[in-house]
């Protein structure tokens, strides 16, 4: 437990992360859903028969090609949410640790329980889900760009581990 911490805790040095890659789809990725704001796509290392991740799509580490995108499908918003780099604070805080929402996030953090259900929708799990967001070292957060877990398929337990 403790060098899950210790992994965990070192994973977060605030740059950019794999899901960059995912987004500009250096890496590939199984997609599940994708639309202007997030894109949803299958966990590397599934701990359920459904394991789907969901993340924001607006951040730094966009290609200049996604930035120019994000602002013709977000429009006139775009200018006034008009720093890509606000959206880092949701994933790592000043110190480097907390998810740390502000009011102005609320928009997308919205949007990205609405995608957790539509994916719950389209992966026939939607009777029965679960959804996680590992936040900080002390849940074993290991890849710093915010992301919600959209598990199911099977018979879900409480407490988790
Ligand atoms: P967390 O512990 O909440 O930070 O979860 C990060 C998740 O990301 C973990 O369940 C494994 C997944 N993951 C890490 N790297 C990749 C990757 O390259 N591709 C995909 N599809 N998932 C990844």
């Amino acid at each position: 437990e403790a060098s899950a911490k210790a992994a965990a805790a070192s994973a977060n040095n605030g740059g950019p992360t794999i899901f960059d890659k995912i987004i500009a789809r250096e890496i590939p990725s199984s997609v599940v859903y994708e639309d202007d704001k997030v894109l949803a796509f299958r966990d590397i290392d599934p701990q359920a028969p459904v394991h789907v991740l969901v993340i924001p799509k607006f951040r730094d580490g966009l290609t200049q090609l996604g930035k120019i995108n994000c602002i013709l499908s977000m429009g006139l918003k775009a200018l006034f949410w008009n720093d890509f780099d606000d959206i880092w604070v949701l994933e790592s805080g000043a110190d480097g640790q907390h998810v740390m929402a502000e009011a102005r996030h609320a928009e997308i953090l919205g949007h990205l329980l609405y995608a957790a259900k539509l994916v719950a929708k389209k992966e026939g799990i939607a009777d029965g889900f679960r959804v996680v967001i590992n936040s900080g070292p002390e849940a074993c957060q290991s890849v710093y760009h915010l992301h919600l877990h959209i598990l199911g398929g099977r018979q879900m337990k409480w407490p988790p581990g």
